[in-house]
């Protein structure tokens, strides 16, 4: 009956790093035997946000897509900073186009038992539900500690944007001190369209019926005890924390096998470092030639899934106009460069990869920790710094060091393959690194907390 299969309705926002988690999460729920309906909103902003949904949809038929038609924006469309960025503006266009999300959620049937909604709609999504009375869930696409620092973010407003120096640290309640240098730019000044996004949304956080947060205790179990015990916001409405099993390699694994699998297939167990930087935020001409360097110098093989425009599907240059023809050949003799998007939990799963250098966006890092690969962080920006903060201190990986923001300076080549060595010859790392692993697995295997507690949440619906 209907009260044995509850209809989650799962709505992400614009980003691969916010569509692949709410994709995990509806397989997930689907294989849980929950009704599972997936709005996507149209025109997505990236040639591999469609393939990704697309094939999501051929691995889970039993799950039904709705189409959310974003309006247009007028003509008059001022373009501030906000709008420049095609995420920012996706949300700004979901939030214009929020009574067609009423409508398709009046339309199902049977109704919705609840809504998961995407942190960056936070503020937009709970004015519809809450007028139609549908319970709403955010699933939260970062760390626990970002959830942290999002949820104290007003409190810690004054020292923020006050003369606090750099090293100083933020107080949470129940947590480690963090960084103010792990706070980017654009939330330390609080008048930009992200901190505003940011305060918009906490301002509703006691709205909320609950938050799902894709970690574990291995990774982040003092935080999620302190967001947990009320200490950090008083009356928080219940939190879940879980990570689901990754999607099954057989299933992940196209027929096809490309060059660079090939490559992979060759190299020496353990051997190879993985880099990228996320697909968001391409690095600058100048630091693309010292991660080049870096990478020629410190002679381990290597993979390297280079971006060089804000948004994937817009790549550009090639890595040869990047790096001029000496340099690239160079590169190409010792390593691997791919500029297409592929799949990278293939890439981290692979025996030959022993490390990764990593922007630190938090799929990837939950993507290297359940592979058991060491990592070092460099940050470049939103909520990086702090993920950096957390994957740091549970000993899975290393910082660069005070290596800046995106382009805020050029860090030098010879240091970055210091570093890049430093993690490679690391049996702490390593060790640690396999120890969260093997915690991971028996979290998310069955019967394992993850997958209690993503039936607790089920539990809720089911009378
Ligand atoms: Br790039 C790239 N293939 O080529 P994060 C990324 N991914 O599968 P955040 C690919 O996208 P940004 C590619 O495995 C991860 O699941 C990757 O999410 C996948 O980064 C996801 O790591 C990216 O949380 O930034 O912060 O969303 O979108 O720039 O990667």
């Amino acid at each position: 009956s209907q009260q044995q299969q509850p209809h989650m309705v799962l709505m992400p926002s614009s980003g691969a790093g916010h569509i692949i988690p709410f994709l995990k999460v509806a397989g997930a729920l689907a294989s849980q035997n929950c009704r599972v309906t997936l709005i996507t909103s149209h025109p997505l902003v990236s040639q591999p946000e469609s393939a990704l949904i697309t094939r999501f949809l051929t691995l889970y038929p039993q799950v039904t897509e709705k189409q959310f038609h974003l309006l247009h924006l007028p003509p008059n469309y001022h373009s501030d900073d906000s709008s420049k960025d095609p995420f920012f503006r996706q949300w700004e266009l979901i939030h214009r186009s929020l009574p067609r999300l009423s409508d398709i959620l009046k339309s199902l049937s049977p109704p919705a038992d609840a809504l998961l909604s995407d942190i960056s709609l936070m503020s937009s999504t709970i004015s519809v539900t809450e007028s139609l009375n549908i319970p709403n869930y955010v699933l939260f696409v970062s760390s626990a500690r970002m959830f942290a620092f999002f949820a104290y973010y007003p409190a810690l407003s004054d020292v923020l944007s006050g003369s606090a120096g750099e090293d100083e640290l933020l107080e949470i309640p129940g947590l480690e001190g963090l960084p103010k240098s792990s706070v980017p730019p654009l939330l330390q000044d609080t008048t930009t369209p992200f901190a505003t996004m940011l305060r918009a949304n906490n301002d509703c956080i006691k709205k909320f019926d609950g938050f799902m947060i894709n970690t574990c205790d291995v990774l982040e179990g003092k935080t999620v005890r302190a967001l947990k015990s009320g200490k950090i916001v008083d009356g928080m409405p219940p939190i879940f924390a879980f990570l689901y099993p990754p999607w099954e390699p057989e299933k992940v694994n196209g027929s096809r096998s490309a060059a660079w699998e090939r490559w992979l297939d060759e190299q020496l167990p353990a051997s190879v470092v993985y880099v990228s930087f996320g697909s968001r935020a391409p690095l600058s001409r100048e630091q693309t030639i010292e991660v080049a360097k870096a990478l020629i110098s410190c002679n381990y093989p290597f993979m390297w899934v280079a971006k060089f425009s804000v948004v994937d599907k817009d790549d550009g240059q090639s890595i040869h106009q990047v790096l001029g023809a000496d340099l690239t050949h160079q590169v190409k003799e010792k390593g691997v460069v791919v500029q297409d998007w592929v799949d990278q939990q293939q890439i981290i799963g692979h025996k030959s990869v022993g490390g990764f250098v990593t922007h630190c966006g938090w799929n990837s890092i939950l993507e290297a920790s359940s592979y058991g690969v060491p990592m070092l962080g460099w940050p470049q920006g939103g909520d990086q710094g702090i993920i950096g903060v957390a994957m740091a201190e549970c000993g899975i990986g290393m910082l660069g060091g005070k290596w800046g923001w995106n382009g805020e300076f050029v860090v030098k080549g010879e240091e970055i393959g210091m570093r890049i060595r430093e993690m490679m010859e690391s049996q702490k790392l390593r060790s640690r690194a396999a120890e969260v692993m093997e915690d991971i697995d028996k979290a998310v295997a069955r019967g394992g907390v993850c997958d209690q507690t993503m039936k607790h949440f089920i539990n809720k619906f089911i009378s």
